[in-house]
């Protein structure tokens, strides 16, 4: 069910040449935006006629308006049953506990007597967040996206979700009722790339946002990479990704069923074990058949997903290797579960989350244990980091420099501006004195 890669014997070859041996899903985003494109400036010209005929289009629903009426979310939550209600409350509350400790103060820098840099830290003024639908009714995403978002004091959050055909065209009630739960009322019933132009240009409905984020499929990371650098997003999340990094004491039956875990996902989602133990590896594949078969999704994503090229069993020597293995991987989520898990997990460098020893599977991660499931995939962890309330932060350097400061350093700075054939940048400083530079 699962393929192996042996990097056993040799040694391991460093940094791409490493990561080239790994294996990984093809998401091809560059081919979706052509597809995406024309669609995102059909929202931009005909606003929301265009976002009501793509969701009759793509979803299958009849729409007269796209934002979600008061009563209905008032409702949702209303009746959401009192066992996930509670157990949402708990993953918010966890959740908040983290994110408040994220918050970031103003700090001020004497650089010189006279001469300070201030760093401010300003949320957005207002952000689109994506709660996706069909296979991935995730109320723990809107949770993921939203409690960030509220803690940086981000004053107007949106959020769009494709209407259901089941439920009158309304985005699925658990999403609903997450945002009621959250105090979120601006809420849509949009899918897709559709959504992000949405949020990008704005319509007559909804006005635009300075920054999109949530998980999505291919479509909204099309859409997110078209509006690269005209609104702030937070990554392109591709299909879900687990690597357990293990050794001998780890226990198989828990790796398998946390590989299968996040196989669930996605028939594109990666499950990947890194071991430096023959017998452990044995042991796993074994124990994924019977626990396969015990579950539900199983033609449709796991078993695509567990034998998928993006999924494998990678034997190494030893543990060190390993860690040079999932450090060249730079999985979203990294299990550790080896004889000394803490002490391994402070030397990993590129992960979306890492997941330490028996106790802490990435399931915990995905609902309660307080951190955010919004995290890089597809090796973007190498240079990004998951969601939080710095996401959605600007930092503003405010600068004040007394008279007798800038004297002191406009030599400098006339210099500078001289060596880079800048001199009207020098010029702005000297006007501001009687002084001249030396040699002239
Ligand atoms: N593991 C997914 C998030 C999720 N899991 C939502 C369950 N619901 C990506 O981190
Ligand atoms: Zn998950």
């Amino acid at each position: 069910m699962i393929s192996r890669i042996d990097l056993r014997g040799d040694a391991l070859p460093e940094g791409g040449a490493l990561r080239d041996l790994l294996p990984r899903a093809e998401f091809d985003v560059e081919a979706a935006l052509e597809k995406v494109r024309p669609i995102c400036e059909d929202v931009h010209h005909r606003g929301d006629a265009a976002l009501i005929e793509y969701a009759e289009k793509f979803d299958g629903v009849q729409l007269d308006q796209v934002r979600v009426p008061a009563a209905a979310l008032a409702r949702a939550l209303d009746e959401l049953d009192p066992e996930v209600r509670a157990a949402l409350e708990e993953s918010v509350r966890r959740a908040r506990i983290v994110h408040r400790a994220q918050r970031r103060s103003e700090h001020t820098t004497q650089v010189v007597p006279g001469g300070t840099v201030t760093e401010k830290w300003v949320p957005v003024d207002r952000v689109g967040l994506y709660a996706p639908g069909g296979r991935s009714v995730y109320p723990s995403s809107v949770i993921m996206n939203v409690v960030p978002a509220q803690e940086a004091g981000v004053e107007s959050i949106a959020l769009a979700s494709p209407g259901q055909k089941e439920f009158a065209g309304l985005p699925h009630p658990t999403i609903l009722a997450a945002c009621a739960l959250l105090g979120v009322d601006e809420v849509y019933a949009v899918g897709g790339a559709t959504a992000v132009a949405m949020f990008a240009y704005g319509t007559e409905t909804c006005a635009p946002a300075n920054m999109v984020t949530g998980p999505g499929n291919i479509w909204v990371a099309a859409a997110k990479r078209y509006f690269t650098g005209r609104i702030g997003i937070d990554t392109e999340a591709g299909p879900t990704e687990i690597a357990v990094l293990a050794d001998d004491t780890a226990d198989p039956v828990h790796v398998a069923a946390d590989l299968i875990s996040q196989a669930e996902h996605d028939p594109l989602a990666a499950a990947v074990l890194v071991t430096d133990s023959e017998e452990l590896a044995a042991a796993v594949e074994r124990e994924l058949e019977p626990q396969v078969a015990a579950t539900k999704h199983v033609e449709d994503r796991i078993k695509p997903a567990l034998s998928g090229r993006q999924s494998a069993i990678v034997l190494v020597s030893d543990i060190e290797d390993g860690l040079k293995v999932v450090n060249a991987y730079g999985a979203e989520h990294l299990e550790i579960q080896t004889a000394d898990a803490a002490a391994l997990a402070a030397r990993v460098r590129n992960a979306g989350a890492v997941f330490v020893g028996p106790w802490a599977p990435v399931s915990l991660g995905d609902y309660a244990a307080g951190s955010n499931h919004v995290l890089p995939t597809g090796g973007c962890a190498c240079h990004s980091s998951g969601l939080s309330v710095q996401s959605f932060l600007r930092g503003i350097h405010i600068v004040d420099y007394t008279r007798d400061a800038l004297a002191e350093v406009t030599h400098h700075v006339v210099t500078l501006a001289e060596a880079e054939d800048l001199p009207a940048h020098g010029a702005a400083l000297k006007a501001r004195f009687e002084w001249k530079v030396p040699g002239q």
